[in-house]
Parts: C-alpha cells; sequence; structure tokens
C-alpha cells in the first residue's frame, strides 16, 4: 500500500516527540481555559492557578472532568475564553435534548480544523484529482462545514449537495463525476436502495470512497455498503465539542481510527469509577483539545464507548487507534432487566444478506413487561400471495437476534423503502415506555 500524509512530521513524530508537544500545548490550553470564570474556580480547587502548574501530562488527572451539562449551564458565552472581536464562528448542537452546546472558533482556530480534516480526507488516498460530494447537512451542525473547509484545503473540488434528494444527488454525481462523498453511513444505506429502486447503473457514475460517520455502525453495515456501491468506507469521528469531525478516522489499512494526538489529549475511563481502563479494554472516551483556543475544554465525557487497538498501524502513524464505537454510555437499553445496545442489534441483522438497508427498534410496555420489536425491509420479492416463505424469513430473523440479545423479540418485516428516513443521524430506537416506571 502507497500510504499518503498530509502532514508527514505531526502524523510520524516519534511518541516522546508527541507528548513533548502535548504538554507544550496543554500548557497554554490550560492558559486559555483559566481565563473563563468556570475554569478558573475549577482548576484552582485542584491546585493550578497558572499554566506553568503543569509541569508534566500527569498533572492533567488533577483536572476535574467537563460534562455536557457543564457546557449547558455555561450557555451562551460562558466557555468564551477571547474577547468576542476575535471569534469568527460558532457550532451549536441542535438543543433537541436540552439547552444546545455552543462553541466558538477564531480565524487560526477553524485554520487548525481545516488541518486535521484535511489530513483525515488525505489519508484514505484522495488528492486534488477527486471530486468530492458533501452530502451531509450544513448550518450549525459541524459535519457540512467541516469536511467542505478540509475538502477544499485537500484541493479537491468540492461539491457543496447537503443531504437528500436522492435523484439530485445521482444527477450531480453523473454530471460532474463525483469519486467520492461524505454522509452519515444510514443515509448511504439509503441512497443505494434507492439507486436499485431508480434504476442507476453503477457504471454510470465514478464513485470510489465514501467517508462515513456522524452516528455508530458496524463493521457489517460498512461491508455492505462497500459491497453494494463497490467502493471503500472510512470511518469517521468527531463531536462538535472538539470541532467535529476531524478528531479520528481510519486510514488506508482500515484498522481502528487514529486519533490525531497533536490536537487531542485521549483517556479512556471506565464510566463508573471514572478510571483509567487497561489497555485495549472498552470504556468512556474522554478528550482534552490542544488546538482551539476560543473554546478550551479539559476533559470532556463524551460518552462514547470505544478502546485502544494495541500494537502498531502498518501505515506508520504513531497516533493511536481507536476500535469502532459500539454506542453511548447513554445508549444503553434495559429491556425486562437485560441490557444491551443497539448496535448489537445492528450487528446481527446487517449481517443477514436477506434483510433491507433500513431498520427501527422500538420499545413498549405490554403490561407489565416491555416489548422489543425490530422493524426492518425486506426486498419486494418476499411479498407473495404465498406467505410461507415471509414468514419462515421473519422467524429466521428472531432467531438469529434472539440467540445474540438474549431476549426475545418481535419481528416486523416491511417492504423496501417504507421505513422513515432521516436526512441527519438516523433515529433507530423509538422507545415509547412511559418515562417514570
Ligand atoms: O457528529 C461530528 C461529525 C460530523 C462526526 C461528521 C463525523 C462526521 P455531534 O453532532 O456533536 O458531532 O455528535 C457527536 O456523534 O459523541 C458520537 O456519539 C457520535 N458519532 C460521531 N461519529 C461517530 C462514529 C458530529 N464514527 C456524537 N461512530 C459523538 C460512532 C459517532 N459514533
Amino acid at each position: 500500500m502507497n500510504y499518503q500524509y498530509w502532514n508527514r512530521e505531526m502524523e510520524l513524530l516519534p511518541r516522546d516527540d508527541l507528548e513533548l508537544w502535548q504538554l507544550s500545548q496543554l500548557r497554554e490550553t490550560v492558559g486559555h481555559a483559566l481565563r473563563t470564570p468556570f475554569y478558573r474556580e475549577r482548576l484552582a480547587r485542584s491546585g493550578i492557578r497558572k499554566s506553568d502548574d503543569i509541569k508534566s501530562l500527569d498533572d492533567l488527572r488533577r483536572v476535574p472532568f467537563t460534562t455536557k451539562n457543564d457546557l449547558r449551564e455555561g450557555f451562551p458565552y460562558g466557555f468564551l475564553s477571547v474577547p468576542r472581536e476575535e471569534v469568527v464562528r460558532l457550532h451549536a448542537s441542535s438543543g433537541t435534548t436540552g439547552t444546545p452546546t455552543t462553541i466558538y472558533y477564531t480565524r487560526d482556530d477553524l485554520e487548525k480544523w481545516t488541518g486535521f480534516v484535511a489530513r483525515c480526507i488525505y489519508s484514505t488516498g484522495c488528492d486534488n484529482t477527486d471530486v468530492f460530494q458533501n452530502m451531509i447537512t450544513y448550518g450549525l451542525f459541524t459535519g457540512g462545514l467541516g469536511f467542505h473547509q478540509g475538502g477544499e484545503k485537500v484541493g479537491m473540488l468540492v461539491i457543496p449537495s447537503g443531504p437528500g434528494n436522492t435523484s439530485r444527488q445521482f444527477r450531480l454525481m453523473q454530471d460532474f463525476g463525483t469519486t467520492v462523498v461524505h454522509s452519515t453511513p444510514s443515509f448511504l444505506l439509503h441512497v443505494e436502495s434507492r439507486m436499485r429502486e431508480e434504476g442507476i447503473s453503477r457504471d454510470s457514475i465514478k464513485l470510489r470512497r465514501a467517508f462515513a460517520g456522524a452516528e455508530p455502525y458496524s463493521e457489517d453495515t460498512r461491508r455492505r455498503i462497500e459491497e453494494l456501491l463497490r467502493i471503500d468506507v472510512y470511518n469517521s469521528y468527531g463531536l462538535s465539542e472538539m470541532n467535529g469531525p476531524g478528531v479520528a478516522f481510519e486510514c488506508q489499512a482500515k484498522n481502528g481510527l487514529h486519533i490525531w494526538e497533536d490536537g487531542y489529549i485521549v483517556e479512556i475511563v471506565n464510566p463508573d469509577t471514572l478510571e483509567p481502563v487497561r489497555e485495549g479494554e472498552t470504556g468512556e472516551l474522554v478528550l482534552t483539545i490542544l488546538c482551539r483556543k476560543a473554546s478550551p475544554i479539559l476533559r470532556y465525557r463524551t460518552r462514547d464507548l470505544t478502546g485502544f487497538i494495541p500494537g502498531p498501524c502498518p501505515c506508520g502513524r504513531t497516533h493511536r487507534r481507536l476500535r469502532r464505537f459500539t454506542g453511548r454510555t447513554d445508549d444503553m437499553l434495559i429491556i425486562n432487566g437485560v441490557n444491551m445496545f443497539p448496535s448489537q442489534i445492528e450487528e446481527v441483522i446487517m449481517a443477514m444478506k436477506e434483510v433491507g438497508n433500513n431498520y427501527v427498534i422500538e420499545i413498549e410496555k405490554a403490561g407489565a413487561l416491555d416489548r422489543l420489536t425490530v422493524k426492518t425491509e425486506v426486498g419486494p420479492e418476499n411479498f407473495m400471495d404465498d406467505t410461507r416463505p415471509l414468514n419462515a424469513l421473519r422467524e429466521k430473523i428472531r432467531r438469529t437476534l434472539q440467540t445474540s440479545i438474549t431476549i426475545n423479540p418481535r419481528v416486523e418485516l416491511h417492504e423496501s423503502g417504507s421505513l422513515p428516513v432521516s436526512e441527519g443521524k438516523a433515529v433507530r430506537v423509538i422507545d415509547m415506555r412511559p418515562r417514570d416506571m
């Protein structure tokens, strides 16, 4: 494999040098953080009153964690650490689950973020010969503009299509010879289904790669998209609190996501004890951003579950790799006392060839018990006068799921294209149980 590096020096930096760099950036970040009342008070409690009080990377462990709730309480300007006049952009979470969280960027912050996204894009083999269709939401969400800037930085021809309107997406792909797209994995699956339904021939488009992220998906889903569309799919992880996309990304080895440790200090902790997990164990990702002046955030509890992949990557990058995310600590479902993650259901159904590209998980109360229903799509050939094959398929899916999740689900089969599709992050779980039970 011919690996290419956007920032060779930083991507291949020996670990000792990487840690020295982190220490110097951490001091700067703590210096910025001390300008906000929140961190001034928090850090003083840990005996940190000036940036020089950080003597080693271990000193970070004295800093208390920051949570989403802290950021919400600081809305709108509580975490801003530079004069308003230095800020040139803000992004914000949608605020559907409470007060939104807002992140600010100086011109230099945007430049750095763009550099990280460009690095991700370039590491997959893209360059200025590519035509890039950015099929993700623009606006306050960081996915659209984040990749837009990164794509332009690499020199690709960027088509700011945004999501939705699949017919227009296909037209753009055909007219301009799109070679790479960016999307949520769920929208990519939808695009593939629509392509078949609209009879768009694979040979009429030049697509080679896709960046897929912003929501969890299984290895089987990746494989399914790759096989159906005959492209390479790269996993892309990020969150608005840490700039947006460009935090961790798969290289061409496609074995874990390199997390850019010159921009972020990474910890993985047990979500109950908040102590570091052992190397390779799964835990909650905690991040400290080192590449942003306007909104410094220290030891942010992402709620995302992952673990380190031990050992070096064949690409030679020294930045550690994270395993594919299996979900979030707040995603876990408890169904009749059994704990499970939605990703366990996705793993099972996306591995079954007969099952289509969309699914929904519903949970409701049936008397005293919880009832789990998994709705999946299947091809039109299954809906015949003779219902026996359909019943057999339903039973097969039910049995396979039950073996894996130890809960007996109801399975409903729907015709392709009939389950709801979201243009942004997919809504996979509909929990209809009363809240206070
Ligand atoms: O989703 C930023 C982004 C945009 C990432 C485009 C990748 C591509 P938020 O809306 O703040 O930001 O949501 C962040 O989404 O904490 C994870 O729970 C989830 N997430 C993002 N990427 C992945 C991924 C953007 N590759 C939240 N795998 C994060 C699993 C992901 N979960």
